[in-house]
């Protein structure tokens, strides 16, 4: 087994233009591993902290101070260790002497995490998933976000993600119904809306200035009908992040203002009128509360906890406890290595919650996230529209593990229901 000979850190740009964290390992035996740090927009307060170098390059977003704890601290450390990732997510661990990496960054130890796992998988000649696999492989149901709002897009629409989930007995086919309806809606969009109306949000999803979430749901509702699909082939799902339109007490949503039991109580309304399989962050990030109502309400909708959550397995132990979500977002850079996250995943499984692996907002051509959710057989993924690179080019690497894998299993709308 070869041993850490060589790590380096890059600073790249994401898919918003800003600076990101690339690192790229080297192993003696000549394996070779690379990771890119995600970035969110909607980022939850308990969230692992993502250094930026301030000041005036890059408006503040460099990554330079990232690549001074690499290459001083991280890389003395990691140098003729042995490439085994759980041992090396806890170097990172020791050296950051943090508890949420503040303090070399979790855009660093994300990218150098990943890295290693995939210089992993190239020294045992197995494809990066098979590194996760330890179950007969089921690969993930995506959720596509074809209609962006919140803090992804410049329209008035407070809730930031309106997802489709179609059914299907195969992730290909699942993708070509989630590609034909994110057209369809293209067309209506500019039919009905105008040429401004088909402008994209950060995750590919159009960006229509809408200012009221049924006018997104209607307009979703229509799009897969004119596809010549049913409201049982393809559902909807909503990630609120709620946190961005809660001021004082109430939520500022569809130009009212809602106080926690008039949302909980607007929520239940949507979710009879729409096929509405899952909602994520209904509420923000510090209401346990409301999270563990809605979750006894609507028997029938996942209920989602992303930056609730924030993919931490002791936040997901307490909602289990109180009875908040069933069902947690998991983000690797939330929490700041592979390995924790993976641990989120696995108790995430043991006390019955669907774990969806998820992209950020800004993200890269890394396709790390489909190789986790298939590898470990999580059942759903959300990496935004199927458009864009940086999201396509991990449903292309989802097609590409079911080309491999002829075995594989797809469960659908199943994976999701309640
Ligand atoms: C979310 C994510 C990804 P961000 O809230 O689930 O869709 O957004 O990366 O901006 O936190
Ligand atoms: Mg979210």
């Amino acid at each position: 087994m070869g041993v850490i000979k060589n790590i380096q850190g890059y600073e790249l740009l994401d898919s918003r233009g800003n600076p990101t964290v690339y690192v790229e390992v080297e192993t003696s035996s000549g394996a070779k591993g690379f990771g890119y740090a995600p970035s969110g927009a909607s980022t939850g307060k308990r969230e692992a902290v993502e250094l930026r170098d301030g000041g005036k390059r890059y408006g503040g977003m460099g990554v330079l101070k990232c690549l001074e704890a690499l290459n001083n601290r991280v890389k003395p450390a990691l140098l003729g260790q042995e490439l085994e990732p759980a041992l090396i997510d806890s170097i990172l661990e020791q050296v950051d002497g943090t508890r949420n990496f503040s303090s070399i960054g979790a855009n660093t130890s994300t990218a150098v995490s990943i890295a290693c796992h995939r210089a992993k998988a190239q020294e045992e000649g197995i494809e990066l998933y098979q590194l996760f696999l330890k179950e007969k492989l089921v690969l993930p149901t995506p959720m596509f976000n074809i209609i962006n709002g919140g803090k992804h897009a410049g329209n008035a629409l407070a809730i930031q993600e309106f997802m489709i989930v179609p059914h299907a007995s195969s992730f290909s086919e699942a993708l070509r119904i989630g590609v034909e309806v994110y057209h369809t809606l293209k067309n209506l969009l500019k039919e009905t809306k105008g040429a401004f109306s088909i402008n994209v949000g950060d995750e590919g999803g159009f960006a229509p200035p809408f200012t009221k979430t049924r006018e997104a749901l209607d307009v979703l509702r229509l799009a897969v009908k004119r596809s010549g699909y049913t409201e049982s082939e393809v559902m909807f799902a909503i990630d609120c992040a709620a946190s961005s339109f809660y001021r004082n007490g109430f939520y500022e949503i569809d130009q009212e203002k809602k106080n926690a039991d008039e949302l909980l109580e607007y929520y239940e309304r949507l979710a009879s009128e729409y096929p509405l399989i899952s909602i994520e962050d209904p509420f923000y990030e510090d209401d346990w509360e409301s999270f563990c109502a809605i979750t006894k309400a609507l028997r029938k909708t996942r209920i989602v906890g992303d930056d609730l959550l924030v993919s931490d397995s002791s936040n997901l132990k307490k909602a289990s406890e109180i009875g908040a979500c069933n069902g947690v977002i998991v983000k690797v850079n939330q929490v700041g290595t592979v390995s924790r996250a993976l641990n989120t995943v696995k108790s995430a499984k043991n006390l019955g919650y669907l774990a969806i692996i998820s992209h950020r907002s800004g993200e890269s051509v890394d396709d790390f996230i489909s190789h986790f959710a298939s590898g470990l057989s999580t059942g759903a993924i959300k990496s935004g529209a199927p458009a864009r690179g940086e999201r396509v080019c991990k449903y292309n690497r989802l097609l590409l593990i079911e080309a491999r894998e002829k075995g594989a299993l797809f469960n659908g709308i199943n994976s999701i229901k309640v």
